[in-house]
This record gives structure tokens, C-alpha cells and sequence, in this order.
């Protein structure tokens, strides 16, 4: 029985080792998502002639779908998302078949299987995404009667908020589901350059969000695009407090920080009222962290598997940062091949 319904960008990712001088070549941060420019379309030779190249499925929704599945029964969570019939394609599908995930995917005849580079430069990673056939994905794939079933069939969604990049219609049609049936609807903000450049494509969505994860910097950037300030509390109760369709359902806003302390703000839009907690984060020996591709993605397919199973706040994001901590120990966006339980 489908729970969790998951929507996003699949792609491959193209994992390599990197340097500071190598990223400045590119104008990239140390820590960063974009989508690649012209130039920077380079990158993917590149990284695929390293030796030592690790190709692993990716796309962060999926990360986080795949998250999901490591916690609840198998075939509790589906995902959608556009990719190419091509050997990239067939590498997502199996790593999703083995976690668990229903998926379906929208197949492209004219595209390829979009690609992200991560580069990491010690416990930083820079992505450098192709989107590609993940760029087509379409509303209309979601109406297909075997596809709306399974959302029929859901009570929680979650949407990368790297698809506002992409569909800002699908997004719309599983929240408004969502709000008109009384289910859990939320978003991740992705990355920085999401309310940057995609601020009205996020904004026209707001009234759904049951729920909204972001980081630090994500905050932040909400917070300059919307001239709140850079102050993550407050950007946080303004963003739990915004209108609301839903009004049977509070909002929770979540921003992690890394190793800091994950800050939570409740908004009750009927009364007008907020509610902060704090929660630190589980302190793992830094020597035992292998890489920090999709920790995010980690804490939000914990909180989300929480979510399906309606357990308490604490619990969620316990189970969040409990699921980015295992994460973080294995290489790529990937979780343990053996069962562990929170
Ligand atoms: C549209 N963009 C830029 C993206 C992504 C993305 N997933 C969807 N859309 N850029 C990077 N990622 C994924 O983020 C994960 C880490 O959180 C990478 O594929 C990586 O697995």
C-alpha cells in the first residue's frame, strides 16, 4: 500500500574527489547546487575519466524517497519523475527497486537521464546538475489512471524543491489534492538558488505546505528574496504563518544547520501564533563521515517515513537526523545495505 508520494529529478550521479582550484576553474562554491552553463558542461567528461569516478543514483527527491523506503515496509513510498530509455535510466530503477520505491517514471524518447557532477572537496560538495530529461517531466503523467491511483492511494507528499525548476503544475496538482482531502503536503527548498531565481514558481505553492525542510542557507535565501532579513527564526515564523488552504493542519517549518542545532517553528494560521523548538543533532565522530551528498535528503526521507506513520514532531526529526547520520557513513546519497531501526 503506497503512503508516501515522492516527486523530483532522477538522475545519476557522477561522484568525484575534487580540488578548490579545480572548482574555481568553474566558478563553483565548495558547497553548492546549480545547474550547469555551457561551460561548466565539461564537467561530465571530466569527472567520468577520473579513475576513481563512483556512479550512483541521485536526484535529490529520490534520495529522499529511497529514505523513506529504509524505514517503512517496501512499497510504502512511490516516485515520479522523467528520465531517458538509456542505460543511466535502468541504474535508477534498479537502485529504487532494491530500496523499495514504486516507481514511475515519465520515459523520454528524445532526452537523456539527467546527471548531477558532485564534487567533493572534503566534507563539502558542490553539484552541478544536467537535468535533461528531467526537465520534461509534465502534470499529465500524474492523471494517468495507474499513477493517480497511487495518489489517490497516498496521505503524505513531498516535493523536491528542485522541481519548481521544472513543474510547477504537478506541484500544484498534489497539493491541492492534498488540501482538499485533508492529507500531509510538503517541499524542501533545495538549494539557495531555488528562491532566487524560482521565487514566484515557490510562492504560488505556499498555500499547500503542510510542512517545509530546508537548510541554513536555503533560509537565508527565502529570507533576502522575500527582504525578511537574515534572522532564521524570524524567516522561519514568517514562512509557518503565510495563508493557508488547509487551516485543519498546522504548518512546521524545519531548517537544519549542519551540525548545529535543527530549528523547528509551528504556525497556527487561525490564531495567528507560532511555537519555536530546538533539537540537536545526533554527534557522530567526524572521522566516521564519509560523505555529506544527500544528508538532507537523509533527514527528510526520515521525517517524512515519521510523518506516514503519524508519530510526534520529536520523533520525526529524531528519525531525520538519525536516518542523515547513517547516511553521511556511506558514500553518495545512499543508505546501508543491512536493516538498522531508530
Ligand atoms: C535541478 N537541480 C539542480 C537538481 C539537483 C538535484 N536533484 C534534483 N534537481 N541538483 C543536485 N541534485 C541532487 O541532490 C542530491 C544531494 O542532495 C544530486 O543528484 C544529489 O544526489
Amino acid at each position: 500500500m503506497v503512503n508516501v508520494v515522492c516527486l523530483g529529478n532522477p538522475l545519476l550521479d557522477i561522484q568525484v574527489q575534487s580540488t578548490p582550484e579545480y572548482l574555481e576553474k568553474y566558478g563553483l562554491k565548495a558547497n553548492d547546487a546549480v545547474l550547469a552553463s555551457p561551460e561548466q558542461m565539461a564537467i561530465y567528461p571530466e569527472a567520468m575519466a577520473d579513475p576513481n569516478v563512483l556512479l550512483v543514483a541521485g536526484g535529490a527527491a529520490q534520495n529522499t524517497a529511497r529514505g523513506v523506503a529504509y524505514v517503512l515496509p517496501a512499497e510504502s513510498v512511490a516516485y515520479f519523475g522523467s528520465v531517458g530509455k538509456d542505460v543511466y535510466s535502468e541504474k535508477l530503477l534498479e537502485a529504487n527497486q532494491k530500496a523499495g520505491v514504486v516507481t514511475k517514471y515519465q520515459y523520454q524518447t528524445e532526452h537523456h537521464t539527467g546527471k548531477c557532477a558532485v564534487l567533493l572537496t572534503g566534507k563539502n560538495r558542490s553539484l552541478v546538475t544536467d537535468l535533461n530529461a528531467a526537465n520534461h517531466f509534465t502534470a499529465a503523467h500524474l492523471k494517468l489512471a495507474e499513477n493517480w491511483k497511487l495518489v489517490e492511494e497516498a496521505k503524505t507528499f513531498y516535493v523536491g524543491g528542485f522541481h519548481f525548476t521544472v513543474c510547477v503544475d504537478a506541484i500544484k496538482l498534489l497539493g491541492e489534492h492534498a488540501a482538499e482531502t485533508n492529507k500531509t503536503f510538503g517541499v524542501n527548498l533545495s538549494a539557495p538558488f531555488v528562491c532566487q531565481f524560482f521565487k514566484d514558481a515557490v510562492d504560488s505553492t505556499s498555500q499547500y505546505w503542510d510542512y517545509l525542510i530546508c537548510n541554513e542557507s536555503e533560509a537565508a535565501a527565502y529570507g533576502e528574496s522575500h527582504e525578511l532579513g537574515s534572522d532564521l527564526e524570524t524567516i522561519a515564523k514568517h514562512i509557518a504563518l503565510l495563508p493557508k488552504k488547509n487551516t485543519e493542519k498546522k504548518r512546521t517549518v524545519i531548517i537544519t544547520q549542519g551540525l548545529d542545532d535543527t530549528i523547528v517553528v509551528v504556525g497556527d494560521v487561525t490564531n495567528n501564533t507560532t511555537e519555536k523548538k530546538v533539537f540537536p543533532v545526533i554527534s557522530l565522530d567526524q572521522k566516521l563521515v564519509v560523505d555529506t551528498n544527500g544528508a538532507g535528503d537523509a533527514f527528510a526521507g526520515g521525517y517524512v517515513a515519521a510523518l506516514a506513520e503519524n508519530k510526534d514532531l520529536e520523533y520525526a526529526v529524531g528519525q531525520g537526523h538519525w536516518l542523515a547520520s547513517l547516511g553521511i557513513q556511506q558514500a553518495g546519497a545512499s543508505y546501508p545495505s543491512e536493516k538498522h531501526t531508530y
